[in-house]
């Protein structure tokens, strides 16, 4: 055997070998890193993995933790029983996990479960919402805005003629239903000629929707003009029922969208159903936002309630369009141009404000025109119309009041340009005028600060006499915390408002509303509920020149945490603080970013805010940035 010959052999041997080594050594790493560097443990528990909707969150949840070489995730599904998805979770405990990720059926069971495990680990509330406020972040869609959007696909599909309906409700104990039956029946009370006639109720499920509605229509017989059920699912059993009784006049609205085979997209492409609302999962985001929570990462929100789509047969073949749009836009980095009309320098709060947009703006390398409109609306108005001839990319703006956008916004859509709402949301009947609200929940923070007034009275029997100081007329903040505070208040008669004046959230304004409260009822005070800190800090300095103590002979509560009431509640002069987080920066240039490339953002970000006593003052006050 010739030489040559001899030497490709072994070559070629040697080459195998070293092949096969390869693989294998690849194979045992890729083993090895999954277990060696596994930093942490995500446990994900569905509450049934039947509907098109749960599936769909589960692979995206699958897919994006694929990306993501230093997690391990353990999924549960409890198969539509709620003592199931308890065990599954305390199961999940057991794993030692470091973050829970969990889609509830049964809101009201499940609530508790769920603080429970908040006091220990992370939790993400995915999809479908829990009451109250004890987990980390809530991802999810907003259910009530679902039941509005129903009714106006219902007053559209009806027609001028109006018309009779049948509701198909999920799992009552579940506040996305309860929220998308109340969205509905509020919008549709508000016509003349829609009547509800009947109200099925059939837990998500499609099987039961069906037998519930065929039952009805046999026992009736009197045929509805259209039905709207809670999810797809529910819908194709609607559909079932009618075709298995050669019905076929009735419209059908279903809600989740899913494009799956019997999802609604499909549903509504094959003409089953007429109309559903694409409700993202949040599957993705979940992920991404659990991996920054465990590593700490101190900018994580509150809520996060992502956009629905409605999908009818006028738009269903632009859905696919538009998702392959989406997906050419991945990975776009384009510089952008952003338009800030700032509403005022009214305050401690909007000067931090302020500042973290522009130091943001500096850092994401954002061209930024920030212009202040000084507590006038009109002039906020021009300074947005001059954003739209400027063709900036992105407006953001944080409105002076809540009414009377319409016709600038109007003007900015036209010209394309999306705006973004910062700290203060506005009230319009179309909400495809703006894009996004970054900001907080004034309504809870209002409830926070009547609960510590209720936790402190020495007994439920004091009566207690309060002023409130009131921030800017018909702006957000001042109508929603004038809301939460009464919401708690209703239930306790011995606490009584005995005058609401206005502060316009200045200094000057509270110390003058003060010195006019303390003329009127001097020491029958008890209690100042100012709608933010500078109004309290000026009702302190009244009180002083009165002749009386601040925080001890009237006890003072007020929102948004700044320094000023930090040092208020060091000295004992203020009692107590209920946090609005005015760092926004960083969230609006990423969001900015986001609409220039092209991608979805949100609908709402909600930030995640505490409350502080003066003892938590005293040992926080030196890690507070603003
Ligand atoms: O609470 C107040 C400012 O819109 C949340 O406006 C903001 C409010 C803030 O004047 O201090």
């Amino acid at each position: 055997m010739n030489k040559s010959l001899v030497t490709t052999i072994i070559l070629f041997g040697i080459i195998m070998v070293g092949l096969i080594f390869l693989i294998t050594y690849k194979m045992y790493q890729s083993n090895n890193n999954s277990e060696a560097e596994i930093d942490y443990v995500i446990g994900v528990s569905q509450p049934n993995l039947l509907e098109p909707w749960q599936i769909s969150m589960n692979e995206e949840l699958q897919q994006e933790a694929l990306k993501h070489q230093n997690i391990r995730v353990i999924y549960t599904d409890a198969a539509q029983s709620t003592q199931q998805q308890i065990d599954d979770i305390n199961a999940l405990k057991g794993y030692d996990i470091d973050l829970l990720i969990v889609s509830v059926e049964d809101s009201i069971a499940m609530t508790p479960v769920i603080s429970n495990v908040y006091n220990e680990i992370p939790v993400i509330v995915l999809g479908r919402g829990v009451e109250g406020y004890n987990y980390t972040l809530y991802i999810g869609t907003d259910h009530y805005l679902i039941g509005e959007m129903a009714a106006e696909a219902t007053t559209k599909l009806l027609g001028n003629q109006g018309g009779k309906v049948v509701e198909v409700q999920g799992l009552t104990s579940a506040v996305q239903a309860e929220e998308r039956s109340r969205g509905f029946r509020e919008k549709i009370n508000q016509t003349k000629n829609i009547k509800i006639v009947n109200t099925l109720v059939a837990n998500w499920q499609r099987d039961k929707a069906e037998d519930e509605l065929k039952a009805l229509l046999e026992t009736s017989g009197d045929q509805p003009d259209l039905i709207y059920a809670h999810n797809d699912a529910m819908a194709l059993g609607v559909y079932k029922a009618l075709h298995s009784l050669d019905v076929d006049h009735v419209k059908i609205i279903g809600s989740d969208g899913v494009d799956k085979i019997n999802g609604g997209i499909q549903l509504v492409k094959q003409k089953k159903i007429d109309t559903t609302f694409i409700t993202p999962t949040g599957g993705k985001q979940a992920v991404q936002y659990a991996i920054r929570i465990l590593a700490e990462d101190s900018e994580i929100p509150k809520k996060i309630i992502l956009r629905n789509h409605e999908v009818s047969s006028q738009n269903v073949d632009d859905f696919y369009l538009k998702r392959n749009e989406l997906n050419e836009h991945l990975g776009k980095d384009e510089k952008v141009t952003l338009g800030f009309a700032q509403v005022g320098n009214e305050s401690a709060w909007r000067t931090a404000n302020t500042d973290s947009i522009i130091k943001a703006a500096d850092h994401e390398n954002v061209d930024l025109q920030l212009k202040n409109a000084h507590n006038n609306q009109e002039k906020q108005i021009a300074i947005m119309r001059e954003f739209i001839k400027q063709k900036v990319d992105v407006i953001a703006f944080s409105p002076l009041v809540e009414h009377g956008w319409e016709e600038v916004l109007q003007e900015a859509k036209n010209a394309g340009i999306p705006v973004i709402l910062s700290d203060r949301e506005i009230k319009v009947q179309d909400n495809s005028l703006w894009t996004a609200f970054i900001g907080s929940d004034f309504v809870e923070e209002g409830r926070r600060a009547a609960q510590w007034i209720v936790d402190h009275m020495e007994s439920s029997k004091d009566t207690a006499h309060i002023i409130e100081l009131e921030g800017t007329k018909n702006s957000a903040p001042a109508t929603d915390r004038k809301l939460g505070f009464k919401e708690v208040l209703e239930n306790h008669h011995n606490l009584h408002i005995i005058d609401s004046l206005l502060g316009d959230f200045t200094l000057g304004k509270g110390k003058e509303m003060m010195e006019k409260a303390l003329q009127q009822f001097g020491s029958e005070i008890d209690i100042v509920y100012a709608h933010n800190d500078d109004m309290a800090i000026g009702a302190i300095e009244a009180i002083e020149e009165y002749g009386l103590r601040p925080g001890i002979d009237i006890k003072i509560i007020s929102i948004d945490a700044t320094n000023k009431a930090f040092k208020a509640l060091s000295t004992g002069k203020l009692n107590f603080t209920v946090e609005c987080n005015p760092l926004l920066g960083p969230q609006i240039m990423q969001a900015a970013k986001e609409l220039k490339n092209g991608r979805e953002i949100p609908m709402r970000i909600i930030t995640s805010e505490e409350t502080f006593t003066q003892e938590e003052a005293k040992k926080e006050m030196k890690k507070r940035n603003y």
